[in-house]
């Protein structure tokens, strides 16, 4: 076999390895509701360009997630998508950058970079949101609390009592990174495991 032919050869190997994949994947989401749950990962489900992608296994190219009025969880591939679709003003933020203003009046939201920029999830149901069924474990380093009760942030520890961070209703924190009130010294940046809401 010449290498032009063993290349071929590889490719197809790859090709259909590929197309395995995708079709184990699409067994995983196809059909299954928005807001749901992956049975074989756990990890959330959500509506994003007409399709169901599991995000726990990563966005997909989204960069903002919310979850809606009926319990589904809708992604768009940018804020400026985002903002005309859920009606955000943006009215302080620079085109193409995302602030505290995305977090809309009635969720609590995180960021994945400090300054309330990067990928953006937001909850408005109260319950535990394990981070890593959103793809956002050990991620956020800006929070904010526009629900009117408190959420907390909490990080998994072994071998000791998992810290808490408190974020009351009608706070935040652009900067996970400069807080110094983790338990035992240190910071809050990329630490996230589960964010509570009452
Ligand atoms: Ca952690």
């Amino acid at each position: 076999m010449d290498t032009t032919r063993r290349l071929m050869a590889a490719l197809g190997t790859a090709a259909v390895i590929f197309t395995g994949t995708a079709a184990a994947a699409d067994a995983d989401t196809a059909g299954r509701a928005s807001g749901g749950v992956n049975p074989r990962t756990g990890g959330i489900l959500a509506d994003y360009n007409g399709r169901i992608i599991d995000l726990s296994q990563g966005w997909a190219g989204a960069t903002v997630c919310m979850e809606q009025d009926d319990a589904s969880v809708r992604c768009y591939d940018d804020v400026a998508e985002y903002r005309a679709a859920e009606k955000v003003s943006g009215l302080d933020s620079q085109p193409g950058t995302l602030d505290l203003s995305d977090c809309k009046d009635g969720y609590f939201c995180i960021w994945d970079n400090m300054g309330w920029v990067g990928y953006l999830h937001g909850w408005r149901a109260p319950g535990n949101k394990e981070l890593a069924d959103y793809g956002l474990r050990d991620r956020a380093n800006g929070v904010a609390n526009k629900r009117d009760k408190e959420g907390r942030l909490v990080d998994f520890r072994t071998f000791m009592r998992d810290p808490v961070l408190k974020v009351p209703a009608g706070h935040g924190d652009p900067d996970l990174g400069s807080r110094d009130d983790y338990p035992g010294g240190g910071h809050w940046r990329d630490k996230a495991d589960k964010v509570e809401l009452d």
